[in-house]
């Protein structure tokens, strides 16, 4: 049996001094497992499971369970084999690979007694991955003194928001007492305007009231002239007969009135009385009667104005020939007023003289719409005027207050965010960060929301509200949840995952939905960049990792 040693040379630093030192081991046996394999002794398996001669270690033999007294050869499934690779990073392999004719140790260690021709190729390997953990070491500490202007931005604007509170709290209550004042000085501008308007409207009413008695006298006298003048026998009742009698009824004009024609006045009753005419006939033998009466108006008297439009129903059966299947009578319904409110007015109108009101096409003009401002007499408008302008100053006032607490509310709220332990991610706030894959343009906007953007057009889906800082206990910061999104087809609200990692800039790098709908961002940002653990320089690598 040979015992299988290597010569191994180590740095070791002392007090501060790195020196080499030689490690005499059994092969395969890493350097932080050196003590364990004393020649001197009996080998003791490392799980305890026994006891053995030193000669037995790499005996090519396998006599502890964990494999540990074979460190060198493949006997043990379950053992490791150590690959020194000074150079560069001493590697642990499964020793079912040692001698298996496939380099796997830089220093061509594991292939001693095979055929393969492993080239030691540590050194180049040790210098390439040297250079590189340097290099990302600069960028961690580049990363990490980003880091520190991060946080002095982030404690400086967080000042700065305190001390715009303070303000804004003082312009509130300074807004708040100016709209209390300005509403005093609305309800003393008020109180008497009340009371004009009261009276005024009062007076108003009253007047009105009168007017429509008046006006319904008026259209009573006329209702009853026209019965009397419209019942031959006199017998109080306007009956079929007597409004065959009377061509103003023949609707259609074919020459006679139809019994049909005349009931369509009488509400399809045989005959009306009085009442019934006063209270609902007149309203439909009104237009007929009054057209007809006009055309019969002495010739010294105005002619109809030319430009007056006769009652709808004359109107059509004037344009049309007598018999015209559109002016029969079943398409009149007794129950619809023939006489609609326009008419009634222009009636109105032409009685009360205002035939000036038609220009010379025919056409009313605008002014009968016309909503009109009430006009109040000089005393109410002046109190009216300044319950206005005290209105509006009260108005002015309270906007005033309204914003000062909007901008406030916003700006507490802001404050009350978690912006990081040392306020390093406050300066991300405002800010939003795109990135695009083949199909969508994501958007993080932090402490704000993410979104979804099809490139091929359509809206924008919200993939979350900000929520809360979501990394494990001891790296909280180190990811983002944004939640409650829109929800997903048959499925829950959309949310989106953000894992921070050190980076120089603040960038969105991947984004991904590794479950439907839920989305995973990745975004570097110096905010989170510790610093770098071995700052040194070169030779910290070597220290701790390689064996030369
Ligand atoms: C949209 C996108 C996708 C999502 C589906 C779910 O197409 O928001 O990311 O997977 O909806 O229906």
């Amino acid at each position: 049996m040979r015992l299988l040693f290597s010569f191994c040379l180590l740095y070791v630093s002392h007090g501060g001094v790195v020196k080499a030192a030689e490690v005499l081991r059994p092969r395969g046996v890493p350097l932080s497992k050196a003590s364990f394999y004393d020649p001197t002794r009996d080998f003791h398996c490392l799980d305890g499971s026994g006891a053995i001669p030193f000669t037995y270690v790499n005996d090519d033999y396998c006599d502890c369970r964990d494999g540990s007294d074979e460190p060198g050869t493949s006997a043990c499934p379950n053992g490791f084999f150590s690959c020194p690779n000074p150079g560069h990073i001493p590697l642990s392999i499964p020793s079912s690979r040692v001698n298996d004719g496939i380099c796997d140790c830089c220093d061509a260690s594991d292939e001693y007694a095979s055929d393969a021709n492993c080239v030691d190729t540590c050194r180049e390997l040790g210098r390439a991955a040297r250079e590189e953990a340097a290099k990302q070491r600069q960028e961690k500490m580049k990363g990490f003194e980003l880091r520190k202007s991060m946080i002095e931005e982030g404690r400086k604007r967080k000042k700065e928001a305190e001390v715009k509170i303070e303000e804004l709290k003082t312009k509130r209550e300074e807004a708040e007492k100016i709209k209390s004042e300005k509403e005093e000085i609305k309800k003393i501008a008020e109180e008497p305007e009340k009371q004009a308007l009261e009276q005024y409207n009062a007076i108003e009413a009253e007047k009105k009231a009168q007017k429509e008695a008046e006006q319904k006298a008026k259209d009573e006298a006329e209702a009853r002239e026209a019965f009397t003048h419209l019942d031959n026998d006199g017998d109080g009742l306007l009956t079929v007969a007597e409004l065959q009698s009377r061509q103003t009824f023949d609707t259609n004009r074919d020459g006679e009135v139809s019994e049909e024609e005349a009931k369509f006045y009488l509400k399809l009753e045989e005959s009306m009385d009085l009442d019934s005419f006063i209270t609902s006939g007149w309203q439909m033998v009104r237009p007929v009667y009054k057209y007809d009466r006009r055309m019969f108006v002495p010739p010294t008297q105005e002619p109809p104005s030319d430009g007056l439009e006769p009652p709808p129903i004359e109107l059509e059966e004037d344009a049309e020939a007598p018999g015209d299947e559109d002016t029969e009578l079943e398409h009149l319904d007794p129950e619809l007023d023939p006489e609609d409110e326009d008419e009634e007015e222009e009636e109105e109108e032409e009685e009360e003289g205002l035939e000036d009101d038609f220009d010379a096409n025919g056409d009313a003009e605008d002014t009968q719409n016309e909503e009109e401002e009430p006009k109040y007499d000089e005393e109410t408008q002046k109190l009216v005027d300044t319950a206005n302008a005290a209105r509006a100053e009260y108005d002015e006032a309270d906007r005033e207050v309204r914003d000062l607490v909007r901008e406030l509310r916003s700006l507490e709220e802001t404050q009350e965010k978690d912006y990081g332990p040392e306020e390093e991610f406050r300066i991300l706030e405002g800010n939003c960060f795109e990135y695009s894959d083949r199909e969508y343009i994501y958007r993080l906007c932090p402490f704000d929301k993410a979104i979804q953007k099809p490139k091929a057009g359509h809206g924008e889906t919200r993939l979350g509200q900000w929520g809360e800082w979501s990394g494990p206990e001891t790296d909280r910061y180190s990811r983002m949840m944004y939640s409650n999104g829109q929800a997903c087809w048959n499925g829950p609200t959309r949310s989106a995952d953000v894992r921070l990692t050190c980076g120089t800039e603040t960038r969105l790098m991947s984004v991904t939905e590794p479950n439907r709908c839920e989305y995973l961002f990745v975004m570097s940002t110096p905010a989170v960049c510790s610093k770098p653990e071995d700052a040194s320089g070169d030779e910290g690598f070597e220290h701790s990792h390689s064996e030369l």
